[in-house]
């Protein structure tokens, strides 16, 4: 096999078994009016792809990522920098997502955390330029440090929620300068272990200021992106408040945030909602909370958000079927918030990785399109739903009826016979779609 070195570029090579091309991917072929990469708009995620290193509850690293210079840190982000542009430069990705501590190294304070932070922010900012690369977003790890342990936003110390504050300042800053399309809010531990500590009702309004005052020093600022909460019903705390899809779409009401805050959805947190990622997708959707997507898979047989690389094709089909159902992304793309296992441990790993998920959701996309000019599917609920067209049904829809009239008209109805769903026939034309 090739090493990283001899991979100058991932280019489209149907049929190849060179394992360093994509099968699927062909970032310029246009598909209903639009290039690949723009159906699909692609970001590194530069947690897992440019400082993960493969460390578990068990065991140490199995990757080195400090390029020899642990005793430099600014030097040693500096590389890691290097190598997300080159890695991107390498796999025709066009956007990346970081958090703050994914860039730069942490102070001994908050003020120094920042000062290195926004340094790192300079580098980074001529990168993009010179690589021609473009930030989908970033957000703040408000969840890692210690001070973060009983949460940021809805932590019971006010001093630690200042702390938060400061660093989405910096964050959205940052946002700025580099021209991001989006913020990102996961609330890591912004949640509970246990009621018998806990104010539910202070921590949520805080939350919910936290998120107005971003919102406000952001546009006050001129910051036109997009803000998403990401939905995760757990880990690392018991129960989060940013549960699932419809749990933030009732917060985003609750505290006035619509129009500026979306959604940011996780395959693999969906899964551990007790949804499918289509769900979560569909939800966010008819509430228009549809923003961006962290693309990932879990395990069904794990209990835990394993961050794999997405490869399972069915799923990523009905995802594309959800984007493109939802005209597509705007300000949102296709962050990989992915690692490699512990065990693929190269970098040449990190490669084969990007460009099995990469080709997964280009398969996924292809299928969907299919599926839709297939049209059997959209033909089915369509006609399923037909009632609603005339009759009362429409005055149903329309609002031009109520509960008497109702009454009235269901006391002249015999039997009444309702269609077979016909799951299995749909579930064997998305076979043929995906096969034939
Ligand atoms: C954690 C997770 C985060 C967010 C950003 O499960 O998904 O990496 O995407 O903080
Ligand atoms: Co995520």
């Amino acid at each position: 096999m090739k090493t990283y070195n001899d991979v100058k570029k991932v280019v489209y090579a149907k049929g190849s078994k060179d394992p360093f091309t994509y099968k699927f991917y062909d970032p310029d072929e246009v598909i209903l009016g639009k290039p690949m990469r723009e159906h699909l708009k692609f970001a590194l995620s530069y947690w897992h792809t440019i400082d993960a290193e493969g460390v578990d509850m068990f065991g140490s690293a199995t990757m080195d990522k400090s390029f020899g210079l642990k005793d430099d840190p600014m030097a040693m982000f500096r590389k890691k920098a290097d190598f997300a542009f080159e890695l991107m430069d390498k796999l025709q990705i066009d956007y990346y997502c970081f958090h703050d501590v994914d860039i730069a190294p942490e102070g001994a304070t908050v003020a120094e955390s920042i000062k290195n932070f926004n340094e790192m922010v300079d580098y980074i900012a001529v990168l993009q330029k010179k690589h021609g690369k473009k930030l989908l977003w970033n957000t703040a790890n408000n969840f890692g440090d210690k001070k973060f342990m009983a949460g940021a936003a809805t932590s019971p110390n006010a001093d630690v929620f200042a702390v938060a504050a400061a660093k989405v300042k910096a964050g959205i800053d940052a946002a700025i300068k580099l021209g991001a399309d989006g913020y990102v809010f996961w609330g890591g531990r912004e949640g509970y272990d246990t009621l018998l500590n806990t104010d539910m009702a202070l921590e949520l309004d805080n939350l919910g200021r936290f998120m107005q005052m971003s919102r406000d020093y952001a546009r006050a600022k001129g910051f036109k992106g997009a803000f998403y909460l990401e939905p995760k019903p757990k880990e690392p705390t018991k129960h989060q408040y940013d549960f699932d899809a419809a749990t933030c779409m009732n917060f985003i009401r609750t505290y006035g945030l619509e129009g500026d805050f979306k959604l940011n959805i996780e395959a693999n947190h969906a899964t551990l909602a007790g949804h499918t990622f289509q769900h979560e997708l569909r939800v966010a959707t008819v509430n228009g909370g549809f923003g961006s997507i962290d693309a990932n898979q879990g395990d069904y047989l794990l209990g835990w958000d394993t961050d794999q690389f997405p490869t399972n094709v069915y799923e990523t089909m009905m995802c594309m079927y959800e984007v493109l159902k939802a005209g597509g992304f705007t300000t949102g793309g296709l962050n990989f918030d992915a690692k490699t296992r512990r065990q693929s441990n190269t970098v040449e790993d990190i490669l084969l990785a990007y460009i099995a998920g990469m080709d997964a959701f280009a398969l996924g996309l292809r299928l969907a399109v299919k599926l839709i000019e297939d049209g059997r599917i959209d033909e089915f609920v369509k006609d399923r739903y037909a009632s609603y067209s005339s009759g009362i049904g429409k005055k149903i829809v329309e609002g031009k009826t109520n509960l008497q009239e109702l009454s009235d008209y269901a006391m002249g109805l015999g039997e009444i016979k309702v269609d077979s769903g016909r799951q299995e026939y749909l579930e064997a034309v998305i076979n043929e779609i995906m096969f034939e």
